[in-house]
């Protein structure tokens, strides 16, 4: 049945049927989240990082409606150029699907087809989450709740204060999904390592979280883990700077009348122009990073499944 809609690459298939490490990775990074060619050469470099890591990438997308689990350097490529690639989630899969159309997948849709794929370990640079004054607009993205549903360790650098990382932080709690810091006390606001929020449980080593992810889902407790990995301390930003534009991109949203889908890309690209730069080459260091770390936690989760 799945056959009908999923394209497993021959690497990536190979690997899993022999209990190998694979990492997926996600792609709206790649056409929503940053510019070209830049994309296109991080999601390049990300994928060499997890093979040097031990581990098979498997960059995930939808091409003219087949769900694609690991993708040839020429649909990289496609993806990092196209213009009229739809931010997917997981109310656009069906209709991306039947109407056969590209979709970049987000955190959400990137779980869900590795989940279907039967791959646990994910790399990105940020989860979606709740967004500040959802009070009031109820915009909260559907990764937490992908997350509180889907079996999938997402790595990534924490949250980005676009969002409200408290209220992320409580809608993660009630839904039952662990965050765990990676050699540190404290959630990462992406750009920076601190974001004055603790984390719940903090692990030092990759073989420490794989045997937790192995007891969460020995035991039946469905649902992802953020494993919040800060970005090393060389490549984090000033924080005066980095919030000067982050509030300045979220009072221009407001105005704009900005809503729905487009905020967080909307947001991502504001925030980037605002800071000249220096965010996108962050931005670029944190995901290498979070690619390495989630290679290695394939490694070790894959012994504890032999
Ligand atoms: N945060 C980032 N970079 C990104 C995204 C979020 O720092 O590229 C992307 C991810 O694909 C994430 C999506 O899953 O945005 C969340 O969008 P929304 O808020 O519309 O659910
Ligand atoms: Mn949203």
């Amino acid at each position: 049945m799945l056959e009908r809609y999923l394209d497993i690459k021959p690497d990536v298939s190979e690997a899993l049927k022999k209990g190998k490490p694979v990492v997926a990775l996600e792609s709206t990074i790649i056409s929503h989240g940053m510019p070209y060619p830049k994309n296109v050469e991080t999601a390049l470099n990300v994928e060499k990082i997890v093979r040097e890591n031990g581990a098979v990438p498997a960059t995930i997308a939808i091409l003219e409606g087949r769900l694609k689990v690991g993708l040839s350097e020429n649909e990289i490529e496609y993806l990092g150029k196209a213009r009229d690639v739809v931010k997917t989630s997981r109310r656009d899969i069906p209709f991306i699907v039947s109407k056969k159309l590209d979709g970049a997948t987000t955190v959400a849709s990137t779980m869900i087809i590795a989940a279907l794929a039967g791959i646990k370990v994910f790399a990105t640079g940020g989860i979606g989450g709740v967004h500040r004054g959802a009070q009031e607009t109820f915009d909260i993205s559907a990764d937490l709740q992908e997350l509180a549903q889907t079996n999938v360790a997402v790595v990534c650098a924490g949250a980005k204060s676009i969002l409200d990382i408290g209220l992320t932080l409580e809608y993660l709690e009630t839904n039952g999904v662990p965050v765990v810091g990676y050699g540190t006390d404290e959630f990462p606001a992406f750009y920076t390592r601190k974001s004055g929020h603790k984390v719940d449980y903090r692990v030092d080593r990759a073989e420490e979280l794989a045997a937790t992810l192995k007891a969460k889902w020995d035991l039946g407790l469905n649902g992802g883990v953020v494993v919040a990995n800060p970005i090393p301390e060389e490549y984090e930003m000033n924080y005066d700077v980095i919030t000067k534009a982050i509030n300045d991109a979220v009072i221009e949203a407001e105005a704009k009348g900005i809503r729905g889908k487009e905020t967080t890309p909307f947001l991502l690209a504001r925030v980037k122009e605002l800071t000249g730069g220096d965010s996108l080459e962050s931005n670029i260091a944190l995901v290498y990073n979070n690619a390495k770390i989630a290679a290695q936690l394939s490694v070790e989760l894959v012994k504890l499944y032999k």
